[in-house]
C-alpha cells in the first residue's frame, strides 16, 4: 500500500477482561483508517489511572493481538505520552470512547480526534460485580 493511502488510528485503553464493548470500540476505530495502533496502559500506569486489571499487561497485550481489528499494541505507560505517539505513528486520527470527550482535544494538534459513543450495559467492572454476585445471568440481561 502506497505511504499517502495509509490511514493511521491511535487509541489507548486498559482492555481487561476483554469484552463486546472494546471490540465495537476497535472494530470502529480500525474502519476509520486502514491501521490501528493500540496504547495498552502497562499495570504500573493502571495504578497511576487507580485502576487494577485482573489480567496482567502481558495478556491483555496478548488478547489485542489476536484481535482482528488490532494492528499493533504498544506500552502507555503515563498520561504524557500521546502527542509523542501520534508524532512517532504518524497518525491520522486519534479514538476514544465518549467517556473521555474532550479530555484529550489537545491531540487536535497533531491528528484529527474522534469520540466514538460507549457500548451500553458492559464493562470490566459490571463482569467483575457479576462474578462476585455470581448471579449467572447473560452480559446484557
Ligand atoms: N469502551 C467502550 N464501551 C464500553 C467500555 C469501554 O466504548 N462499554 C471504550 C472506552 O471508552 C475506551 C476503550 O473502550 O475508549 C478502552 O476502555 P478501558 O479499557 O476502560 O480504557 P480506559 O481505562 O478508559 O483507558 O489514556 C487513556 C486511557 O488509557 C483509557
Amino acid at each position: 500500500m502506497t505511504a499517502q493511502a495509509q490511514r493511521t488510528v491511535l487509541t489507548y485503553g486498559t482492555f481487561d477482561l476483554f469484552h463486546p464493548g472494546h471490540v465495537q470500540l476497535l472494530k470502529r476505530a480500525r474502519e476509520l483508517g486502514t491501521r490501528l495502533v493500540v496504547g495498552l496502559s502497562t499495570d504500573e500506569f493502571n495504578a497511576l489511572k487507580g485502576k487494577t486489571s485482573v489480567m496482567n499487561f502481558e495478556d491483555r497485550k496478548a488478547v489485542l493481538e489476536s484481535c482482528r481489528y488490532v494492528d499493533e499494541v504498544f506500552a502507555e505507560e503515563d498520561w504524557d505520552q500521546k502527542a509523542a505517539d501520534a508524532i512517532r505513528l504518524g497518525a491520522d486520527l486519534f479514538v476514544m470512547g465518549d467517556d473521555w470527550a474532550g479530555k484529550f482535544d489537545f491531540m487536535a494538534e497533531h491528528c484529527r480526534v474522534v469520540y466514538l459513543a460507549r457500548t451500553p450495559d458492559v464493562s470490566s467492572t459490571e463482569i467483575k460485580r457479576r462474578m462476585r454476585t455470581d448471579t449467572g445471568a447473560a452480559l446484557h440481561a
